[in-house]
């Protein structure tokens, strides 16, 4: 059984190195299922093709689930194995890029800024989510009122947030004159670079005017764009891996065989040469951020909202229906392309189709409940910067409107069918108490709207869109979300 098994079996792909060969070289913060999925990839095939000797240290700052992993990679030897699944194609590698882990709960606060305040740290790397950057969005500055910002600021040499741990990591380098090094944003967040640099340097300048001023002229923080689908890992895709690779593997990843990494090219202490393993390297990343967030984020968010209340528990799902099918290729081409301005000639239809096909691998057990987490943090730059673009230019955006919608009855917490929806967000509370006034109404959108951190002043005072939000939400509430999305 056991012989029948390995002849239709996909082949395992091992490194042929241990952790030896590594230097820690750069430390990551948050080793959440995309960082595993996408960087130490990069990394590891850049460690196949050449002498490199770059590894990471992992690191997670958060409790509980976040803790496990730490521990598991420890006990694997700091190898964990990705799983690429096509629609009818598997993959499976395992990487060998990860030279060591710490967390807090094991090493301790201090060992942590340590290891990053070491010289031969060259780059802090981050997937922290969107909320991890503690930025006020109205402001686009440090949002001071952060639970854990606002502690950080008390004790910055036991800080709770990534965003103190650089801080107070580029403190000890500044204060033993060793060399800076890059913070590389790798979320998926508008100018993630300029977003972690104002952060960085907010809590920098409220300690020390000098320690800033070095920050500044010394730091950098390059922008980059990701891409890769990576579900989150669940029971039931943990049996699956563990099938295929023959052992529990308590850090193996399943993700789409697609990839791509745009970094703008800005290190002051060096850096891996990860374009040997596919990455680009720009002078700047905006055209292609915008393209990533609107047409494909943008998407997955209408997906999301509008497909969990439609009944589909995955993204795929949705795609079997030709109403969510047309619709999204409508939002793609009619709604987000030409919000966006590409200086290289790109190819719209072509992007759409393969994000069309990407949406559509069954093979991918992708959640619609997963990616409509936190969508306070994600509207702004997925949907509603949109909006704007057309409201200045007086054209249509009906699809964005019905997604914005969507969002707004998804966080009422109650399913079309009476059910409740686990709602995962910061502003959870927020939503809460809006809805606890108004019930399942139309009345929620003039207050739901009002809330500064998610809707820009220009959107919420803009009669036509605050009418047709109100008509597109009264309309979910009537027909359902499959009526609607067939409408559109
Ligand atoms: P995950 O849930 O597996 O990991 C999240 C990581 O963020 C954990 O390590 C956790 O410790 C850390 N974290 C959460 N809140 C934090 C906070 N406030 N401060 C510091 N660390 C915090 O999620 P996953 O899939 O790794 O995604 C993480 C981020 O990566 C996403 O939010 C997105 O920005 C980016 N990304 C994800 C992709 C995906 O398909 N999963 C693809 C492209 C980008
Ligand atoms: C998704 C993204 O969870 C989400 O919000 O939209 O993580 C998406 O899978 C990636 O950006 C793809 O690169």
């Amino acid at each position: 059984m056991k012989n029948k098994l390995a002849m239709t079996d996909p082949v395992i792909v091992y490194p042929n190195w241990t952790t030896d060969r590594l230097t820690t070289r750069m430390v990551h913060l948050g080793c959440g299922a995309f960082h595993r999925a996408h960087q130490a990839l990069y990394m590891h095939l850049v460690l196949e093709k050449t002498q490199s000797d770059w590894g990471y240290c992992e690191v997670n700052l958060m409790s509980v689930r976040n803790i496990a992993i730490i521990e598991a990679l420890k006990a694997q030897s700091m190898q964990y194995a990705i799983v690429e699944k096509g629609p009818s194609t598997t993959a499976l590698k395992v990487i060998g890029s990860m030279k060591e882990a710490m967390h807090p709960l094991i090493d301790g606060v201090d060992a942590i800024i340590e290891k990053m305040a070491s010289p031969d740290i060259s780059i802090i790397s981050l997937t922290i989510t969107e909320k991890g950057y503690c930025i006020d969005p109205v402001t686009g500055q440090l949002d001071l009122n952060n639970e854990l910002i606002k502690q950080d600021i008390t004790t910055p040499d036991t800080p709770r947030s990534a965003i103190g741990f650089i801080t107070a990591a580029l403190k000890r380098r500044f204060e033993r004159q060793r060399p800076p090094f890059s913070v590389l944003s790798c979320d998926n967040v508008r100018d993630n670079g300029h977003m972690v640099r104002r952060a960085v340097i907010g809590l920098a300048s409220l300690q020390d005017r000098k320690l800033s001023e070095w920050i500044e002229q010394h730091v950098t923080f390059p922008c980059t764009v990701v891409d890769r689908i990576v579900p989150a890992v669940t029971e039931e895709s943990t049996n699956e891996m563990t099938q295929l690779l023959g052992k529990n593997d308590r850090c193996a990843v399943i993700c789409e065989p697609f990839k791509q990494w745009i970094i703008e090219d800005n290190f002051v202490h060096g850096r891996p040469e990860w374009e040997l393993a596919g990455a680009k390297f720009v002078r700047n990343v905006k055209p292609f951020e915008l393209m990533k967030l609107r047409l494909l984020n943008g998407s997955h968010s209408f997906l999301a909202y509008l497909g969990y209340l439609g009944g589909y528990t995955y993204i795929a799902d949705t795609m079997d229906n030709p109403d969510y099918r047309n619709a999204v290729r409508k939002l793609m081409l009619n709604e987000q392309a030409m919000t966006v301005t590409v200086s290289e000639d790109i190819d719209f239809i072509a992007y759409t189709d393969s994000l069309m096909a990407r949406f559509t691998n069954r093979a991918l057990r992708h959640q619609t409940w997963q990616i409509a987490m936190d969508g306070s943090q994600k509207l702004p730059q997925r949907l509603l910067d949109s909006v704007l673009w057309h409201l200045e230019h007086g054209t249509e955006h009906s699809c964005l409107v019905l997604g914005i919608a969507g969002w707004m009855r998804y966080i009422s917490g109650i399913d079309e069918q009476g059910n409740t929806i686990d709602i995962r967000d910061p502003l959870k509370k927020t939503f809460a108490a809006i809805y606890a006034k108004h019930g399942l109404s139309v009345g929620v959108v003039e207050e739901l709207l009002a809330i500064e951190s998610i809707f820009d002043k220009h959107l919420a005072n803009n009669p036509s869109f605050i009418t047709a939000v109100k008509l597109a939400y009264q309309k979910l509430l009537d027909v359902g979300a499959r009526q609607a999305v067939a409408t559109l």
